[in-house]
């Protein structure tokens, strides 16, 4: 299938808009032509630095200007997030993500310190990802050499949208370091939160914007808003399974190739509406009993899941050709 990199925002508009099933089917059935249907990666997060952060993001229970009673604590140390990953691999997950409640990374020892966490996790046969905010082209080929595999910075929303919910940087800022993380040869995992207060413009809008970079996103996470008290948008509803499924099957039939993860949010989704997600192209999900500070489905609970529904974990490194040498380490290591 030939990847597009140059839809219109006419064109993402009618898929979107589409009768519900009739895009669900469509999404399916590309779905079943792109990807092994049936295998869902299992992702798993740590917070390794909590709260405190400086930005005003209006959804985030860690920016330390809003009171959350979010625990905000230092860069945890090495050992702690080690037994973590080890934890997360014993469980089934092939990806690790690290987050970090920073605006951007500095070039300061606890920035030396994530690179060999990054290290160590990465000798685990883990996928490496990590979330630190912004970073320029250097510290991006600096987490490149430590042996990091991707790298998560959302779009969040629209441009149009952006504004309303995040005043301390720019839609731009956020486009330069997606620019910076795919120069260096990494992974790029950039998607968005839906139940902002957004309209269904600002989805298709930010849909767009993925789709349309030049090249496209390896993998997408949708994350329904976990809204939490204190922060500004503690009493936005919650969306409906209607609205991840629009979400998540228009980026199915968008980016064919793109891992799309069911991200925050399925905590409070019954496993039939989960199932509905896989259904419209989902193929990837957060595993483990916390996200970064709220409550996920723990291991146990998504190995019932997978049991039910007939699917199996995606073994790590997948989209790199079989027997080829990644960082030091031949693909297709563990399931
Ligand atoms: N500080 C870094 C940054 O903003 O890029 C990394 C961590 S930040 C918590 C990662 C992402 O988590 C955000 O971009 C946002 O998409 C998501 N997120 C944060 N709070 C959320 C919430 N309450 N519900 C859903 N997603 C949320
Ligand atoms: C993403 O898109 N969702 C994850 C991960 N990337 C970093 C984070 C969700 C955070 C939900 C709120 C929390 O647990 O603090
Ligand atoms: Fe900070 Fe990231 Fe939360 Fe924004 S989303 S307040 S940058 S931790």
């Amino acid at each position: 299938m030939t990847l597009r990199t140059d839809w219109t925002l006419d064109e993402v508009h009618a898929i979107y808009n589409q009768p519900v099933l009739e895009l669900v089917t469509q999404a399916a059935a590309i779905h079943a032509q792109t990807q092994a249907t049936g295998e869902v990666q299992v992702c798993t997060l740590l917070s390794v630095k909590t709260g405190g952060c400086p930005e005003d993001c209006a959804y985030c229970p860690q920016a330390a200007r809003y009171h959350t009673g979010v625990q905000a604590h230092k860069l945890l140390p090495d050992a702690e997030v080690l037994a973590s990953a080890q934890r997360a691999k014993d469980s089934g997950s092939t990806r690790f993500c690290m987050g970090a409640a920073w605006r951007e990374i500095r070039d300061n020892r606890d920035f030396d310190r994530v690179l060999g966490m990054v290290e160590q996790v990465n000798g685990l046969g883990l996928e490496v990802c990590c979330t630190l905010g912004m970073l320029n082209e250097y510290q991006a080929e600096r987490l490149k050499q430590a042996g990091l595999y991707a790298y998560n910075h959302n779009l969040d929303t629209s441009r149009e949208k952006y504004d309303d919910i995040i005043t301390t940087r720019t839609y731009d800022d956020r486009l330069n370091t997606l620019e910076h993380v795919r120069k260096a040869g990494i992974s790029v995992c950039s998607g968005g939160i839906i139940g902002l207060g957004e309209t269904d413009e600002d989805r298709i809008a930010m849909l767009h914007t993925l789709a349309t970079l030049p090249a496209h996103p390896e993998s997408v996470p949708v994350n329904a808003l976990v809204p939490v008290a204190g922060t500004p948008l503690a009493d936005q509803p919650r969306v409906s399974v209607w609205e991840m499924l629009r979400m998540i099957a228009t980026a199915r039939i968008l980016m064919p190739h793109t891992m799309v993860r069911l991200s925050a949010g399925r905590q409070e989704m019954p496993v039939t509406e989960q199932a509905l997600c896989f259904l419209a192209g989902a193929n990837s999900i957060f595993s483990g009993e916390k996200l970064l500070t709220t409550p996920n489905p723990d291991f146990d609970a998504d190995k019932q899941m997978f049991a039910l529904l007939g699917l199996k974990p995606r073994k790590s490194f997948k989209d790199v050709p079989e027997g080829a040498t990644v960082l030091g380490r031949t693909a297709t290591v563990e399931a």
